[in-house]
């Protein structure tokens, strides 16, 4: 009865974790010191030499406990004051929690080499080292980081140490993404009983689950998040869901107003963002949906494009 009610408990948090595709607290946090990514174009840098390669799947790794190495290429680096390479930067995350994408995001763009490890959120015993309970965590060098629009703002700052504020237009849109666009990912993902089993199938296989505990994640959290995602969408004040999605992909090609990226022919940290957190509905059918009836895809197609290929390959447990 006590592990019966220990594993009821358990699939609750992975309920939870799910939920927090959309529940997660409203941030607003305001960019004080990063730079415009195009104000920092000068003598210094270091030119483009990108070969386009990567496809987001390619960057999936699956496996318990698992700690996947991705190393970078020597060759040019983004756009940046100087190069900054920090000598060891271990991300912990779950596969397909989109604050975690966003940072996945930045620093596959950015070119900053990276380790993951998949937390099991049933127990979360990655993490028992820290006081702070959700993923992203990145450590970078041994200092802690987290929440993935603090992460990136310090991580920007350290690469582009002669700071300018962030412009108005890419604060909006960060804002944008934290504020709106995860909200309506739950309500898609889990819209029916087929599409929530769909996604809890993506999460459990390329999450860190024991064999029983995906199984019991499984049906168990797609049956709570199809429920949990009814209640997400009053919060919300969503009526159709689909509808949501496609009129904020469509806001956002909206927003690129003819330009290749909002950073104008460079991705800059709303690209990054917004490709972030859709990057894990990218292969579900909510994401297909949305591709087949919105013009997002060539950004997004431009988007995966930039990404650096994953070298890495498995290690041992973390
Ligand atoms: N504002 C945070 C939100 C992070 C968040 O809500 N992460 C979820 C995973 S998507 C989480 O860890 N939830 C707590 C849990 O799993 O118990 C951020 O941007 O990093």
């Amino acid at each position: 009865m006590a592990a019966t009610m220990r594993k009821f408990s358990r699939l609750a948090a992975t309920a939870r974790t799910a939920s927090s595709f959309s529940t997660a607290a409203t941030v607003t946090t305001t960019r004080r010191h990063l730079i415009l990514q195009t104000a920092s174009y000068n003598s210094k840098n270091i030119p483009h030499s990108y070969t386009p390669q990567s496809h987001w799947l390619s960057s999936i790794t699956t496996g318990h406990n698992s700690v996947i190495s991705y190393s970078t290429a020597t060759s040019a680096a983004r756009h940046v004051d100087e190069k900054y390479v920090p000598n060891d930067v271990v991300l912990y995350q779950y596969q397909a929690c989109p604050f975690c994408n966003k940072v996945k995001a930045f620093l596959e763009y950015y070119d900053i080499p990276y380790k993951i490890v998949e937390v099991n959120p049933m127990n979360k015993k990655e993490i028992k080292w820290s006081d702070y309970k959700k993923v992203p965590i990145l450590k970078v060098d041994g200092e802690e980081m987290v929440n993935s629009s603090d992460i990136i703002d310090k991580m920007f700052q350290r690469l582009h140490p002669d700071s300018v504020s962030v412009d108005d237009e890419t604060q909006k849109w960060l804002e944008w993404v934290d504020n709106h666009l995860v909200h309506v990912l739950s309500p898609n993902i889990y819209r029916s009983p087929s599409e929530a089993l769909e996604s809890f199938d993506y999460i459990t296989t390329h999450g860190n689950f024991s064999f029983m505990d995906r199984v019991v994640a499984k049906y168990g959290g797609a049956a709570a998040m199809y429920f949990v995602s009814k209640k997400l969408k009053k919060r919300h004040n969503i009526t159709d869901e689909r509808k949501a999605l496609y009129d904020a992909a469509e806001t956002w090609v909206d927003a690129l107003k003819g330009r290749q990226y909002l950073g104008g022919s460079e991705p800059n940290l709303g690209d990054l963002a917004v490709f972030g957190v859709l990057r894990p509905i990218r292969d579900l059918k909510s994401g297909k949906d949305m591709f087949e009836n919105t013009r997002i895809g060539e950004w997004f197609t431009r988007m995966e494009n930039q990404m650096k290929p994953n070298r890495g390959t498995n290690l041992p447990g973390a």
